[in-house]
């Protein structure tokens, strides 16, 4: 039985404040829609069925390498990060399963934990490994790298570790891997830049070889830090190479953040399903490097020219259309539940207004070169509010109409800060 953090009367208390509104703006919303030959009942039901997965870690404040500044009630332990989990989900109705990290998450009974997921109304999305940093007690150190190592112990010591993943992961109910690697280099000439892929692919491939059949491995490639030379899979290039070579069921994985500046992120995904190999998303947002802000907070356009191709992909899916979509963001100055509530929001936006592109016109433009058309296509889509389409859905599924308005007027978090323990300060890179 569903036990929910929120409790529904102040939910629908405070929808009724709100409703009115909504319904007005939907009303103007389907009319326009009409005109344009939209059903706004199929876009509806498409948003509805829309989910992102939450990071586990994402619960707590990030913190930098500089410092960390936690919040009174923050969660401090997988259970509390599971009921944080389950507030956003509760109130944004688009987040019902959360991506665990180990050892980050230390459980005592997965059994147990499952248990309790469900009884939040979660389930568990792709299991993280971590090969990036040292554990107390660990026999072999990653400082010189984890699966790429120069070290065959120390390699055999990471490939362990993300096998122990898949078995941990096969008693949650994941069926994804993601396996982000912080191996690289930081001088000129520290290692073979050849023989340090070899080495990577070498390893991988045994990871490779224990994954069930209905499992994928997705591979994140990310350009730079730790390493600040090199990183051995540091761009979608590398990464596809890497999953062409392990075979089917190795994916890429996109994380927004991970590439160089201006790069062009939308005809990646373009690229990488054209190759059936666009295996899922981390969703954050960035100004100068791998920042993991909010989601939409500095490039919502981006966010929406990648929807667009996906929802282009969805309709052309090739070889197969599944790919996982995850926030993975650093809230450092914000309350996370608040964070993730709205970029889960900027992410449901993006794919709504992407709906919304008149697909057969973009493509008789496109056909046609008449630029401008084309392009004033998207621009169209990308104008519309589509936020009372989006209240509608959360009211309807047991949501929020005004998502951050309703998590204040709970007091969750000063009630768990009550309940819960201080968390440490100090560092805490993610
Ligand atoms: C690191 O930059 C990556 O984004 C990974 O996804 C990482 O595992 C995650 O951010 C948690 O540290
Ligand atoms: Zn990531
Ligand atoms: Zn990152």
């Amino acid at each position: 039985m569903t036990h929910l953090p929120i409790s529904a009367d102040l939910i629908a208390e405070q929808n009724d404040k709100r409703l009115e509104a909504v319904e007005e703006d939907y009303a103007a919303l389907s009319r326009k829609l009409t005109r344009n030959g939209i059903n706004i009942s199929d876009v509806r039901q498409k948003v509805s069925d829309f989910s992102v997965a939450v990071p586990s870690w994402g619960t707590g404040r990030g913190g930098t390498r500089f410092a960390k500044f936690p919040i009174p009630g923050e969660p401090t332990n997988i259970h509390e990060k599971l009921e944080d989990c389950a507030v956003i989900n509760q109130l944004s109705q688009a987040t019902p399963r959360v991506s665990p990290h180990f050892p980050w998450d230390k459980v005592q009974d997965y059994s147990a934990l499952r248990r309790d997921a469900e009884a939040l109304g979660l389930g568990f999305d792709a299991i993280n490994s971590n090969t990036f940093q040292d554990q107390p007690g660990q026999s072999h150190s990653y400082a010189n790298g984890s699966l790429a190592s120069t070290d065959a112990a120390t390699r055999a010591q990471a490939v362990a570790h993300n096998i122990e993943c898949i078995e941990i992961g096969k008693k949650l109910g994941a069926t994804d891997l993601t396996v982000w690697v912080g191996d690289g280099t930081n001088f000129p000439g520290q290692q073979d830049l050849g023989r340090s892929l070899d080495r990577y692919l070498d390893a991988a491939a045994e990871i490779y070889a224990a994954l069930p059949d209905d499992w994928r491995m997705l591979l994140e490639h990310k350009m730079f830090e730790p390493a600040f030379y090199s990183s051995v899979i540091s761009d979608w290039g590398s990464s596809i190479l890497a999953a062409q070579t392990l075979g089917e069921k190795c994916k890429c994985l996109i994380d927004l953040g991970h590439h160089a500046p201006n790069v062009n992120i939308e005809q990646i995904v373009a690229r990488l399903h054209r190759f059936d190999k666009l295996g899922g998303f981390h969703f954050n947002d960035s100004k100068y490097g791998d920042d993991d802000l909010d989601s939409g907070s500095i490039n919502p356009h981006q966010l929406f020219l990648v929807f667009n191709e996906l929802v282009e992909a969805e309709r052309n899916p090739r070889g197969g259309f599944s790919p996982s979509y995850m926030i993975d963001q650093s809230h450092n100055v914000t309350d996370p539940i608040e964070s993730m509530m709205s970029s889960a929001d900027a992410i449901v936006t993006a794919y709504s207004k992407a709906l919304l592109v008149d697909r057969d016109a973009l493509h008789a433009a496109q056909e046609t070169n008449d630029v401008m058309l084309a392009f004033q296509t998207l621009r169209d889509a990308y104008k519309t509010d589509v936020s009372p389409l989006l209240a509608a859905v959360r009211a309807d599924k047991g949501g929020a109409i005004d998502m951050i308005a309703t998590y204040r007027a709970s007091q969750y978090r000063e009630r768990k800060s009550q309940e819960r323990a201080a968390v440490g300060l100090g560092a805490g890179i993610v």
